[in-house]
């Protein structure tokens, strides 16, 4: 397979200003007539051929100026590539007619059939699946679009931008025509038709223009699409209010299909979702379900300005548009909810999936520089860390700072496609700030850690805080260059609070002392308040500092922080007993800490429950030298069980005082915060394996009408080894809930391969023969096989079962959807931080799915790069 590089831009010698499609839809065979008018680039070759992008379609004429070409005048010199061999003027059409089968497209990009309605998937690579382009989001082109269907089973007819026509054609076939006025990356291009029942509404734009929202869906589905449209429109909202940025567009489409390989796509008016990233009522979601609706509705739509009006010159720039487009989501749903829950829910994602990342053979800067298939960098590190990376500049600018580096980046670049560079020229111009080192964030893979050191003067009422900063070796990095890192500190007095005003130190040398005048007691550092900078931190501090830290942070994040920094101790000492088969303890100081929080009255009760969560397995893993599954398992068990052996009654009491009455449904933050406060209670509870909390999980599971409980209550008993309480909370859930419910099948895949049964591995081999399982639906394949490859304890058998078992369903998998199986073989990417004998298996699988003849090249990109 070819990789690209980064350092190997070009401009192409041609664009393409208009984009002219007739789509022709019939059951079996689509025919794509695509009209490309086109112009060599001023100052490219005469002789320069033009090489369209064009994938698994069949060609069956090109046409240059309205003349048919002889077969001689084009050929396919490489795979994927059609080049126009005869000579072109400077301005000519192209026109190619295809036949394309969307009903045999199991890759899910391109034109594909999901369920009953056709739809498409163009980024990043998947236009040219439809029709031949030159498909890079540097060639922006007005597009028009005519689709022509069949009347009754595709009544709805969508593309983007405006609706200019439509009508009948006889036969029971009609059209519809759309026209885009926005030029636009052949990414951003969409279509959906089908029987599609919608919800409508209008959202009025600041300066007045009214624009229609529709939100469609299955017919079935239109009950559970209210929820979509009110976040779409507090985004639209909010997006006018925080940064001046309106719609620009008389319409705005979300369409919602069962197959879909990520979230969501943000093509331009016309929003393809999958359904369980925009499907929400009471009944059938989660809290975390409606968050993430509302965070990914957000995200689509704030891709209008970011990623559609400004787009990327090439892939490599791919968090341009994702990392920026992430903070802005994590800022307006932090805005719609509570600033410190969210951002405690941030860094835990990026702590269990980047960090991770960050550290493997597979770490990569925000920005790669290089990649085989593009697909696979749609990653945490791109994303997660990429919107870590502009928060950065939002702490050294401050938030007015950041707006008008932002006003600055529109005001040059609206309409174009460009760098990360731009991006950053416009934030430093904006400010007049130097911002050169801060490239390193863009070009350095590896998470930094930064070290302090404290000391203090009473004479002279002196604080100096020494920080030092570090980054191991990544893969082609073996040195790094300091990063410029702002470091947010508070200083503590005894009685709680700050003795000094906060600052944002900005960290730029490899070690730097910073000193702090007037400091009238020695202080108690927060270091990286609101975790200003994704880094380690490393602060020896003692047990008792960090429970003061907990009770007295004025900064929620270090409070939550310095609580999870407690329980990371704990466990990994008692990973160490459990090795080497000592008795495990629970120091006191954590108990008595965790009995204040469960005790506290006036808290946010989703801080408080976070406050009572364990870090997860992976974010602890991370921190082991070598990853342990079996002993990092028993040591969570346990100091879950020991702290509920002493603190049953307080537990017992959080639980019982925030149940909420059943009718009516609130998912208000409050009812949210006892939820999640009440089922961490329950988790405590169940670790005790007593019959009294088996049943009380049990009624929960039976009784509630709220989704987050009756997952809570079902996935906790699915990890029972109460067999007849597991049998029938799964059974009442399958039953009552999930049947004939796609998205709650799939919570119900999920809670048995995640469980920690004996059963586990066989388990997972039987929900693949359930009739409601099917290996070509990426959100069924996610909550079976993507869920058992999360099962610390199972998936990571010491017998390489569970390696082997995994490595079968990606060759499965791999011949329908590349995408889908390449992800997949990220689980095994981080082996090398397992024992040997774990890293021997791994690495037997990896080298299985290489030698596999005709292993898709996004499953051999991540293979072949996770054994350097
Ligand atoms: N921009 C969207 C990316 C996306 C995607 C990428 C590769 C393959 C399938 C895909 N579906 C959507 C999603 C987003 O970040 O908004
Ligand atoms: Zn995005």
């Amino acid at each position: 397979p070819v990789e690209k590089f980064r350092k190997d831009y070009k401009e192409p010698d041609y664009w393409v200003r208009n984009v002219d499609l007739l789509i022709q839809i019939h059951d079996g065979q689509t025919t794509v007539r695509g009209k490309l008018s086109a112009e060599r680039r001023k100052g490219a070759q005469e002789s320069a051929t033009l090489r369209l992008d064009a994938e698994d379609v069949e060609v069956v004429s090109v046409l240059l100026n309205g003349k048919e070409l002889s077969s001689s005048d084009y050929h396919f010199p490489e795979k994927d590539v059609l080049e126009i061999k005869c000579g072109l003027p400077d301005k000519f059409e192209l026109e190619t007619v295809v036949k394309i089968k969307p009903e045999d497209n199991t890759q899910l990009s391109g034109l594909y059939k999901s369920s009953s309605m056709y739809c498409t998937q163009c980024e990043a690579e998947g236009f040219r699946r439809i029709t031949p382009m030159l498909d890079r989001p540097d060639v922006m082109a007005k597009y028009k679009v005519r689709i022509e269907a069949d009347q009754k089973s595709c009544p709805v007819l969508l593309s983007n931008g405006n609706l200019v026509s439509k009508g009948e054609m006889g036969e029971g076939r009609h059209f519809a025509e759309w026209e885009d006025p926005f030029p636009k990356p052949s990414y951003l291009f969409a279509v959906v038709a089908g029987d599609l029942g919608s919800i409508k509404d209008t959202f009025t734009t600041r300066s007045g223009r009214k624009v229609a929202l529709e939100i469609f869906s299955e017919h079935a589905n239109v009950d559970q699409l209210d929820w979509a449209m009110q976040s779409l429109k507090d985004s639209m909202k909010w997006d006018e209010e925080r940064f001046g940025l309106e719609y620009d567009l008389d319409i705005y489409n979300i369409v919602a299909v069962n197959d879909f390989n990520m979230g969501a796509m943000e093509n331009k008016g016309l929003n393809v979702f999958n359904t369980a990233c925009v499907l929400a009522k009471p009944s059938t979601a989660t809290d975390s379900d409606y968050e993430r609706v509302q965070g990914v509705i957000a995200h689509e739509y704030f891709h209008n300005w970011t990623g559609n009006r400004v787009t990327c010159r090439d892939w490599f720039q791919l968090t341009l548009k994702e990392g920026l487009t992430v903070f802005r989501d994590q800022q307006f749903s932090a805005d719609m909810t509570s600033e410190a829950v969210k951002r405690i829910e941030d860094v835990r994602i990026l702590r269990a999936a980047q960090f991770p990342q960050d550290d493997s053979p597979m770490a990569h800067p925000i920005r790669p520089e290089s990649y085989i298939a593009m697909d696979n960098f749609y990653t945490a590190t791109v994303y997660n860390k990429g919107a870590e990376v502009i928060g950065m500049y939002q702490t050294l600018l401050g938030k007015e700072g950041f707006r008008k580096g932002m006003d600055l980046y529109f005001k040059r670049h609206d309409g174009t496609a460009v760098t990360c560079d731009d991006f950053r020229a416009a934030m430093a111009d904006a400010n007049g700030v130097d911002l050169e080192q801060f490239e390193r964030w863009y070009t350095q893979a590896g998470t930094p850690t930064v070290e302090a050191k404290a000391s203090y003067s009473a004479d002279k009422q002196r604080f100096e805080l020494v920080l030092s900063q570090s980054c191991g070796p990544s893969p082609g990095q073996p040195t790094k260059q300091p990063y410029h890192i702002p470091v947010r500190v508070g200083l503590i007095g005894k009685d709680g609070k700050d003795l000094v005003p906060e600052r944002v130190l900005e960290l730029k040398e490899a070690s730097q002392t910073f000193v702090f005048e007037g400091v009238k007691e020695e202080p108690v550092v927060s270091l990286l308040r609101g975790f200003s900078a994704p880094v380690n931190v490393k602060l020896p501090r003692s047990d008792e500092e960090l429970a003061f830290l907990m009770a007295n942070d004025q900064d929620s994040f270090n409070r939550w922080e310095a609580g999870q920094e407690l329980f990371t101790r704990s466990i990994l000492a008692n990973v160490k007993a459990f090795q080497d088969g000592k008795d495990m303890e629970l120091p006191q100081v954590i108990v008595d800490a965790a009995k204040r929080t469960l005790l506290l009255e006036d808290i946010d009760k989703s801080l408080q429950a976070y406050a009572l969560t364990l870090p997860s397995l992976l974010t602890l893993g991370a921190k082991m030298d070598v990853i342990d599954p079996d002993a990092l398992v028993a040591a969570c068990k346990f100091v879950k069980e020991s702290m509920a052996k002493k603190l049953r009654a307080e537990f017992e009491t959080a639980y019982k005082s925030n149940q909420l009455p059943s009718e009516p449904f609130r998912n208000d933050a409050d009812a949210v915060g006892r939820r999640r406060i009440k089922n961490v209670c329950l988790d405590y509870l169940m670790a005790l394996k007593e019959d009294k909390y088996t049943k009380l999980c049990l009624d929960q599971a039976l009784q509630s009408t709220a989704m987050t409980d009756l997952v809570a209550a079902t996935s906790l008993l699915a990890g029972s080894s109460d067999e007849a309480a597991r049998k029938q909370a799964l059974e009442n859930f399958y039953e009552k809930h999930a049947k004939g419910n796609d998205l709650i099948l799939c919570k119900w895949f999920t809670m048995q391969a995640m469980a920690d049964v004996t059963t586990s591995l066989s388990d997972v081999g039987a929900l693949l023969q359930h009739p409601d399982f099917s290996l070509k639906n990426p959100n069924k394949c996610r909550s079976v096989i993507g869920a058992f490859a999360g099962n610390m304890k199972h998936f990571h058998a010491a017998d390489g079962s569970g390696y082997r078992w995994l490595t079968d369903r990606i060759l499965d998998i791999d011949k329908m959807n590349p995408q889908m199986s390449a992800r997949l073989v990220s689980s095994f990417s981080t082996f090398r931080r397992y024992d040997q004998k774990r890293q021997a298996l791994i690495k037997a699988e990896l080298e299985r799915l290489i030698a596999t003849s005709g292993l898709s090249r996004d499953a051999y990109e991540i293979a072949s790069k996770s054994l350097k």
